[in-house]
């Protein structure tokens, strides 16, 4: 059962909108503190760029700013994780939860998180970063169009599972109008807290 083999392992859920800066916070976490960096996202990108069916498949879902089936994210992270529990401290689960059901089936699966990072920037910010991005990303999804939907489907799946964990008080909202250091110094505070 995969909780015996991560069990002692922190789980961190970095939740946030789409180019609010998830990613780039997860690299500066990895660089400081050594945890597992998995996003949904760059995993999902892998397996379309491998080229099989269920990539294609997946491409297709990606390109019009829908999420993936559930199963699919899940049992893709799922497998990441166990392939690094012998030597993980900690995960960071980066772009996932995109919607309460994807928590929930989570918990049951894998395990409970001791942190979601909230990481917030304005609508109007995010589609700003994104764009500029989609200048040189080759990203299929970094364009007006499917950012738009992105947004859309951010505030109304993703906000919600914000609101779920602050239930169990385990979020720390990020200030990510700031400059990536300064953002990351937030991030550093909520970490070092555990
Ligand atoms: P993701 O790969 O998660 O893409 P994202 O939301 O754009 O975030 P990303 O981490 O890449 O960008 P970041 O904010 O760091 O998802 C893509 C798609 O995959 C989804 O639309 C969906 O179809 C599918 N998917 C993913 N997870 C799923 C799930 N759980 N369930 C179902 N489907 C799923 O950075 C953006 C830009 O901002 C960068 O260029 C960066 O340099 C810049 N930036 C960041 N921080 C900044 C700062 N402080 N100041 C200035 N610029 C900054």
């Amino acid at each position: 059962f995969i909780a015996d083999k991560i069990k002692d392992a922190k789980i961190i859920f970095v939740v946030g909108g789409p180019g609010s800066g998830k990613g780039t916070q997860c690299e500066k976490i990895v660089a400081k503190y050594g945890y597992t960096h998995l996003s949904s996202g760059d995993l999902l990108r892998a397996e379309v760029a491998s080229g099989s069916e269920r990539g294609k498949q997946l491409q297709a879902i990606m390109q019009k700013g829908e999420l993936v089936p559930l199963d699919t994210v899940l049992d893709m992270i799922k497998d990441a994780m166990i392939a690094k529990a012998d030597v993980s401290k900690g995960f960071l689960i980066d772009g996932y939860p995109r919607e309460v059901k994807q928590g929930e089936e989570f918990e049951k699966k894998i395990g409970k998180p001791c942190l979601l990072l909230y990481v917030d920037a304005k609508a109007e910010t995010m589609v700003k970063r994104l764009l500029k991005r989609g200048e040189t990303s080759g990203r299929s999804d970094d364009n007006e169009e499917t950012i738009k939907k992105r947004l859309d489907l951010y505030y109304k799946a993703t906000e919600p599972v914000i609101a779920f964990y602050e239930g169990r008080g385990i979020v720390k909202k990020v200030d990510s109008e700031l400059a990536v250091d300064d953002v990351f110094a937030q991030v550093s505070k909520a970490i070092d807290a555990l």
